[in-house]
């Protein structure tokens, strides 16, 4: 299975210890447009969360990783995927930014346009997930079910 990290499961970011896939080398970007913020939570600062609006927001940049069945579903746990609060696991196309012509696609953890509520502060839309953007990103961990 390939997922498609924008965020903190990036090589290089916060939670990148959490994904144990093999990266696809190079970088990637979706074919749409997707809005691209990151938020201010009560209980975690400067989330990233790629909204599933297409035609809105950028082409956005991330990287594509191949991952097992076993470490897959630890990620979905993770991103809280068939929580209401948590991300939606979506299927998005994408080109290498090296081979323009190729197209793969990933899933990538997105959430849902009516989350991103008028009183949630947010800084974007982005084009692309930076160690700037990343500087002060904390969670409280959420408890083991
Ligand atoms: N983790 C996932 C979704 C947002 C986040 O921080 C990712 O990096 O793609």
């Amino acid at each position: 299975m390939r997922i498609f990290v924008y965020g903190t499961l990036k090589e290089g970011f916060p939670n990148a210890y959490l994904n144990l896939g093999q990266r696809v080398p190079g970088l990637f970007r979706t074919v749409q447009r997707f809005p691209f913020y990151v938020v201010r939570l009560p209980l975690e600062n400067r989330a990233p969360w790629l909204i599933h609006q297409p035609g809105l927001g950028h082409h956005v940049i991330g990287q594509v990783f191949e991952v097992d069945e076993a470490n897959l579903e630890a990620i979905d746990r993770f991103e809280e995927v068939g929580q209401p609060t948590g991300y939606t696991r979506v299927p998005v196309m994408l080109q290498a930014l090296a081979d323009p012509v190729t197209q793969v696609q990933a899933f990538a953890y997105m959430k849902q346009p009516q989350q991103l509520t008028a009183d949630i502060p947010r800084e974007g839309p982005f084009e692309e997930y930076t160690a700037e953007l990343a500087a002060g990103y904390w969670i409280e961990q959420p408890t083991a079910q």
